[in-house]
């Protein structure tokens, strides 16, 4: 098995330490860098994180987090692009009305944590574990009241989540895409996003309809093609998916493509035939485009909830998984699917799906998704 989850050691706080945090112990920046959560550079005595500043305009903060990035970084999402996510919608209010009002942070604003996290679909093993994060960066922020743990609350999934550099795309061309994934998940639909996407890079862009199980498959891929103006390779329905990539291969290095998209069948119940598919077709690509930078990509449905998992295991069994695409964030309250799946297997999201339009992929930016938690 190429990717394994976290072993409960790994993963579940020892549960003395948890009901062992006094108010009065200290942390150690070395107790949170073990967490993999950055300490601030220097906390003060008294309740820091209270961050009486106003809350900066929204321009202010889209300026703010401009700055940092490269120079390359595509522009952010206009504002009326801004990602439709039912689940920031639904576990942001539920967080923030626990945070509502001066009371004591005591064992019962973890508790209630405890409980919206995994009524939104976070596994039990990242719930204790985000709630075990939460109450030591509390503590070493001196976090004394529930409505001063927003920035807790945020450290602690960005520490989940957030995987550096691996969540962007290789920049290598050529690029072979291979998407991979239960039907119905969102292959197709992402596939013609990231074509119209790359198209707007001003990269050249083919996509190879192997997914020649259902001719539907292909005929909706061809759609997506015509909508973005990017060729499309395909044959009959029922012909070997190699085949079909092997001529798109071919097609691609004629025409000097720089990124070759890849739709695949999905057949999960069929485990053999589907790692003897993909085998064959890396196989293929490692023969005929050695030199072509490679991606595969799990697609996974956010509204399948903990189902996910399994399809990570199941298909990391069969092929090396470069990264995830969560689809369908606007389409459920219980998205937390996404945070259980950084933390329990070393796989970065790649991408998300808010909608079923060609403009509604966005890159996982870990930041923003997080702060999306709390409507910023
Ligand atoms: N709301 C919403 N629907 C999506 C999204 N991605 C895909 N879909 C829909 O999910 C269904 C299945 O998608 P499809 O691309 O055919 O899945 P495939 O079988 O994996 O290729 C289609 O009706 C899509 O329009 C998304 O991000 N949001
Ligand atoms: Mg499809």
């Amino acid at each position: 098995m190429l990717f394994r989850r976290k072993t409960k050691q790994e993963t579940m706080p020892p549960q003395e330490q948890v009901s062992d945090l006094k108010p009065e112990e200290t942390v150690s920046a070395e107790e949170l860098a073990a967490l993999g959560i950055e300490p601030d550079e220097e906390t003060l005595p008294e309740e820091p994180a209270q961050k009486i500043e106003p809350e900066p305009e929204p321009e202010a903060i889209a300026e703010e987090t401009d700055v940092p990035e490269t120079a390359e970084e595509p522009a952010p999402a206009p504002a009326d692009e801004a990602p439709k996510m039912s689940f920031f919608g639904s576990l942001g209010a539920r967080i923030r009305d626990a945070m509502v009002g001066g009371e004591d942070l005591t064992d019962d604003f973890f508790d209630e944590m405890e409980e919206i996290f995994i009524t939104s679909d976070i596994g039990m093993d990242t719930t204790m574990d985000l709630v075990f994060s939460m109450k030591l960066i509390a503590k070493y922020d001196h976090i004394r009241k529930v409505n001063k743990m927003k920035e807790v609350i945020k450290k602690a999934i960005m520490s989940k989540i957030d995987k550096g550099e691996r969540h962007k795309m290789t920049d290598k061309t050529p690029l072979v895409i291979l998407m991979i994934g239960i039907n119905g998940g969102g292959k197709t639909t992402t596939i013609g996003k990231l074509g119209a996407k790359y198209l707007r890079e001003g990269k050249s862009v083919l996509f190879v309809a192997a997914d020649t199980f259902r001719a539907a498959a292909g005929e909706q891929l061809s759609i997506w093609a015509d909508r973005a103006g990017i060729p499309v390779v395909s044959h009959a329905e029922g012909a070997d998916p190699s085949a079909v990539l092997f001529d798109g291969l071919e097609a691609a290095k004629a025409r000097g493509i720089d990124v070759v998209i890849c739709d695949t069948a999905g057949r999960l119940q069929n485990k053999k035939n589907l790692m003897a598919e993909l085998e064959k077709m890396n196989r293929i690509i490692d023969k005929q485009y050695p030199e072509a930078a490679r991606e595969t990509l799990l697609v996974l449905d956010a509204t399948t909830g903990k189902n996910a998992i399994s399809q990570v295991e199941q298909f990391g069994d069969v092929a090396a998984l470069t990264g995830v695409v969560i689809t369908k964030l606007d389409g459920t309250a219980k998205g937390g699917i996404a945070i259980t799946i950084a933390d329990q297997f070393d796989l970065p999201i790649k991408f998300i799906g808010v909608g079923e339009g060609i403009n509604d992929l966005r890159e996982f930016d870990p930041a923003a998704f997080v702060g999306g938690i709390f409507d910023e």
